[in-house]
This record gives structure tokens, C-alpha cells and sequence, in this order.
């Protein structure tokens, strides 16, 4: 299988997130994408290549101008406002507060573009993201090439974006820009299984009202796990896209067992959509030894996954997302991909 990667995911390194009530350093860090790619290379898994430039066009398919302008500009109106650590929102507009005015300060801004405190931005994070993206296209079009599979080793990580917002680690929706590049290019249904541990939020808000993108996620229950506000089973998609959105919630302690029985039911609804391609957002946040998470998969148990993904015979693009056990991310992400191709 083919590997798409950047070294610029490491130009992306903020200092410090919210949690548990205290500035922590970031688990989303540059080790993640680096011990990804050395077990790729540790495996030979396949060619390792730089993404190609596809610009700002299949991004602005997906993503509110206004956001994107805002992700590109946000470290110089930072850094203008004599302000030389990471940037992160103070404020958010909850209910009743108004979203019709977007306010023309930094601080006001984050707060607007912001879903959480995980999304710091430094001076490089937009090149990082922007280059995620590129990464994630890159995957998309080898796959419009016929290729039967593609690894997209994306950092930042994308399925907490939405058109218009960022959080949890994420900016861009890499799996979703790569979504949408695969229907401009042809493909009639793309479906998304989305594996990390977390509801991917931007990922099924993009695509809620649609019916040519089904949006499968097996996650931490919302009523006990981030992002709590979205996630439930009930959220089936809406208007032309009602049944087409399919969220499988877990409770904390999770093992293999209860795991494959959803990842089965999710197969299960992939399969009957016959899409003629899939996207996997792949987290390993699922791990027994996550330090942010609750389920307790073993390192095996990714294998076992990515033979159900392969079963779907589907031309499949893997796109990286969390996974905090730094020491397992590349033996755990690698598995899925190996048992992949089994
Ligand atoms: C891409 C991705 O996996 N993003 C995850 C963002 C999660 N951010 C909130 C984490 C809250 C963790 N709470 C548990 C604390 C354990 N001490
Ligand atoms: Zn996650």
C-alpha cells in the first residue's frame, strides 16, 4: 500500500491544551506522524510520497471561505497583537449569544472559528494543515487512479472540523475534502467509517444532509465522552440525507468483542450502499493504553479490524487521525492497514 506524508506536520507543534482544568502539553504532537511512518517503513508497507499540490479550490468544496481565510491569517493577527505564544479562544458563543456578527478581533475570532481549547495555533500551523490536506487529496486521486488502496498519513488530524469551525486537534477535515474530491472526480457514493475513538462531528455535520456520502462512526458514548455534543444514535441525517448517517456509540471500557459487533453493524450499512469508494478516518485513540481515552483494544485487535474494512472489497483511503499512546501509534495504525490487505 501506498503512504502519503509530509515532514511539514512538524512545523505544527503547540505547546499546550486545556484538560482537566490545567495547560498540559499537547497529545497531539509531532512523534505521533513520526512513529507512524517509521513502523511504515519498519514493515515495508509500501512506497512512502510526498503529496502533490492540488490548492485551495477542493478545500473551499468542503470549507466556509471565511473560515479558511481566518485558519491562514489567524498567527499574523496573533503575532500583530504583540502576542508571541500559541494562540488559543477564551470566549465561545453559547446559546442566545449572537453568530450572525462575527466579530473583527483575534480573540473574538478564535472564539467564533473555535469549537473547544484544542486547537492551538502557532506560526506554522497553517502550513502543516494545509499540507494535511494535500496529503489527504493526494490519497483521494491515487484512488481515482485505480489503485486498490492508499494510506493518507495526515497531521494535523481533520474529523472534528467542520465547514466552518475547528477543534480537537483539528482544522481541516482532510477525510471530507478528500470525500468530495473522489465524488468531483467521479465516484457517484463515497461512504466514511470513521474508527476514532471520538464522534467525528465536522465529518457527519458536513455531509448530515446528504445522500451520496453515508457517514458511519463507532465512538465513545457523547454522554460521557468528548465531543459530547454530538454522536447519538439517533442522528440519522436529515432531509434528502436522512438515513444516511450512522453513529454507533460505546460505552467506556469497550473491548474487542462489543467492538467488532459495531464495527460488523457498521460494515454491514457500508455494504449495503455499494459505495464505490471509502474513506477510513483512522484513529487508534481506541487503544487499552490511550492516555486521553476509555476503550481497550490490544494491539492485535487492529489487525482484526482492518481484515473486516478489507472484507468490504472496497477501494479504500485510509486517512490518519488521533492516537496518543505515542510508543503504539505506528504498530497500531500500521495493523489496521495489515490486516487490510490480509
Ligand atoms: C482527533 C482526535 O482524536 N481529537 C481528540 C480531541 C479530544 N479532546 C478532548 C479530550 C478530553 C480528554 N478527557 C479525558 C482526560 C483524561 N484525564
Ligand atoms: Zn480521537
Amino acid at each position: 500500500m501506498l503512504t502519503i506524508y509530509s515532514d511539514s506536520h512538524r512545523l505544527h507543534h503547540g505547546q499546550a491544551e486545556l484538560i482537566d482544568g490545567e495547560m498540559r502539553p499537547c497529545f497531539e504532537m509531532p512523534s505521533r506522524a513520526d512513529m507512524v511512518l517509521a513502523r511504515v517503513q519498519a514493515v515495508g508497507l509500501g512506497e512512502v510520497r510526498p503529496p502533490q499540490a492540488f490548492g485551495l479550490e477542493p478545500v473551499l468544496r468542503v470549507h466556509d471561505a471565511g473560515f479558511v481565510q481566518f485558519l491562514q491569517s489567524a498567527w499574523q493577527r496573533w503575532s500583530a497583537a504583540g502576542r508571541s505564544h500559541d494562540a488559543l479562544p477564551l470566549v465561545w458563543p453559547v446559546r442566545r449569544l449572537r453568530t450572525d456578527r462575527i466579530p473583527q478581533d483575534i480573540d473574538g475570532l478564535l472564539g467564533y472559528y473555535a469549537m473547544d481549547a484544542g486547537v492551538p495555533i502557532t506560526a506554522g500551523t497553517w502550513e502543516a494543515v494545509w499540507q494535511s490536506a494535500q496529503v489527504a487529496m493526494t490519497g483521494a486521486q491515487l484512488l481515482q487512479q485505480g489503485e486498490r488502496a492508499a494510506f493518507a498519513l495526515c497531521r494535523p488530524p481533520g474529523h472534528h472540523a467542520a465547514r466552518d469551525y475547528m477543534g480537537g486537534y483539528c482544522y481541516l477535515n482532510n477525510a471530507a475534502i478528500a470525500v468530495q474530491m473522489l465524488r468531483d472526480q467521479g465516484a457517484e457514493r463515497v461512504a466514511v467509517l470513521d474508527v476514532d475513538y471520538h464522534h467525528g462531528n465536522g465529518t457527519q455535520d458536513i455531509f448530515y444532509r446528504r445522500n451520496d456520502v453515508l457517514v458511519a462512526s463507532i465512538h465513545g458514548d457523547p454522554r460521557v465522552e468528548y465531543p459530547y455534543f454530538l454522536g447519538y444514535a439517533d442522528e440519522i441525517g436529515a432531509g434528502e440525507g436522512e438515513g444516511y448517517n450512522a453513529n454507533f456509540p460505546l460505552p467506556h471500557g469497550t473491548v474487542w468483542a462489543a467492538y467488532q459487533q459495531a464495527l460488523q453493524a457498521a460494515c454491514e450499512r457500508v455494504r449495503q450502499f455499494a459505495p464505490d469508494a471509502l474513506v477510513v478516518s483512522l484513529g487508534v485513540d481506541t487503544y487499552q493504553e490511550d492516555p486521553i481515552s476509555q476503550f481497550k483494544l490490544s494491539s492485535p485487535d487492529y489487525l482484526r479490524m482492518g481484515e473486516h474494512i478489507g472484507g468490504l472489497g472496497c477501494p479504500t483511503l485510509f486517512v490518519m487521525e488521533g492516537g496518543y499512546a505515542v510508543e503504539e501509534i505506528g504498530i497500531n495504525a500500521v495493523n489496521v492497514l495489515q490486516g487490510f490487505e490480509s
